[in-house]
């Protein structure tokens, strides 16, 4: 296995992140940056900064061979991840870039589409026109979605596909064309199928953080109720630091292939729901059924929580939330990356959502003291 920070004449490897200002991405970059890589990462264009996930690792372009360099970019647009990747040179790219979020593929389906399955052909395609082939090692953000209506439990790499929204069809493809440029063009491209994987900094509208937000904001007295949707679905949750050091090796062996990456434990959002209720000094109970059920406070530690009642209804079911098409169940076998990559997550599901609800809760007592000075009025966004 070759886990060396440069190649064979001693000169550092360079890699290439597409999504680098995402959760994976920001992890990612900070894992490799630390392995001693010049990292290239692909930014969109914004109206306003999109780089909050990696300004700590922002190095000023102006000084000589800076370590993370960013590039403005599109997976829809060819010419750009061409000159990019020429530019680049990468060893390794990093294909995380993505309309990763799974009810808004029904809403954006050809967006998506085009992003999410296209975008790797595209990159796939650069390295062939490029002639690096031999040179450019290729990782696909692959996702346990594609099981989608599972075939078998738990999922392993074997376990036939079967997708349930258009993001999880567009994955397929990515899936598949990454397999077909790898038997075809003999090009190191692999697949990591990866199951859930959360933090502090994953997206405000994934289930968990919104979560995790949505009650430190309640605790805090920013916000009076969660509206949720699906709570009974199951997840096979992991933390996004151990599963970036998985991509990473996954692009270091002999030869590619493609591996699931899960905890091989299941929780239910309810269940999800509950645990960080607990982690701020609230107990929870659940009442009533799918539409009408709710959550309600039915003790609080201490003098923890002032702007919170027993008694008190936090969450609540909206059909808004639900999807056309839903993933009931996840869980997956992380038992080939165990015996072939010895990887195995080192952070709890626990550790996890106190992690998650600590570091909301210290972002809602800075809102709640900037709103009482009047500084700010409400917590943005509706979820
Ligand atoms: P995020 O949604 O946090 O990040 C997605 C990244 O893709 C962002 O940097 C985003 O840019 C960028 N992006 C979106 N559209 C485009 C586009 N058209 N061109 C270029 N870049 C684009 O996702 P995660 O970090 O959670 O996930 C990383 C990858 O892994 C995704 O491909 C996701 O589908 C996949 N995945 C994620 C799992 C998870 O549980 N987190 C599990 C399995 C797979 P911007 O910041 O500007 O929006
Ligand atoms: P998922 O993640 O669809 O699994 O895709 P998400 O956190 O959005 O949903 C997980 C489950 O929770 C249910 N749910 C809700 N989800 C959201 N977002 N908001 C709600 O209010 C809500 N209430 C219940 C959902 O129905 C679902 O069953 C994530 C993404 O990161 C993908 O990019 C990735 O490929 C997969 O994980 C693996």
């Amino acid at each position: 296995m070759n886990i060396m920070k440069t190649d064979k004449t001693g000169v550092k490897k360079i890699a290439l992140i597409t999504g680098i200002t995402g959760q994976d991405g920001s992890y990612l970059a900070e894992f490799l940056l630390n392995k001693g890589y010049t990292v290239h990462g692909i930014k969109r264009r914004a109206s306003s900064f999109n780089t909050g996930r990696i300004d700590h690792l922002y190095q000023d372009p102006h000084v000589d061979h800076p370590d993370l360099i960013l590039h403005y970019g599109d997976l829809t647009d060819t010419s750009n991840l061409v000159r990019i990747i020429q530019q680049s040179q990468p060893d390794e790219i990093y294909n995380l870039g993505a309309q990763s979020h799974v009810a808004v593929s029904f809403e954006s389906p050809e967006y998506t589409a085009d992003v999410d399955a296209i975008g790797p052909l595209r990159i796939l395609e650069a390295i062939r026109i490029l002639g690096l082939e031999k040179k450019t090692r290729f990782y696909q953000a692959s996702t346990s979605e594609l099981y989608g209506l599972v075939q078998e439990t738990p999922q392993r790499e074997t376990t036939p596909f079967y997708p349930r929204s258009p993001y999880a069809v567009a994955k397929m493809y990515a899936y598949w064309i990454t397999v077909n440029y790898r038997e075809a063009y003999g090009i190191y491209a692999c697949n990591g199928i990866l199951f859930n994987h959360e933090s502090e900094r994953r997206g405000e509208t994934f289930v968990t953080r919104k979560v995790t937000r949505g009650l430190a904001n309640i605790a805090q007295g920013l916000q009076k109720c969660l509206y949720m949707g699906n709570i009974d679905a199951l997840r096979d949750w992991g933390h996004a630091k151990d599963y970036v050091r998985m991509q990473w090796l996954m692009m270091q062996q002999d030869k590619p292939e493609d591996y699931v990456i899960a905890t091989g434990v299941q929780f239910t959002v309810r269940e999800f729901i509950i645990r960080s209720a607990r982690q701020l000094g609230l107990t929870l109970q659940f009442e009533g059924h799918l539409a009408d059920e709710k959550a309600i406070v039915i003790a609080i530690e201490g003098e923890k929580v002032p702007a919170v009642k027993v008694g008190d209804v936090i969450v609540k079911i909206d059909p808004r939330y639900y999807r056309p098409a839903e993933v009931e169940t996840l869980l997956g076998d992380p038992a080939k990356a165990k015996e072939r990559l010895g990887w195995f997550p080192e952070i709890s599901f626990d550790e996890m959502i106190s992690e998650m609800v600590e570091s909301d809760l210290q972002k809602a007592r800075q809102h709640a003291l900037l709103t009482k000075h009047g500084y700010l009025v409400s917590v943005s966004g509706e979820y």
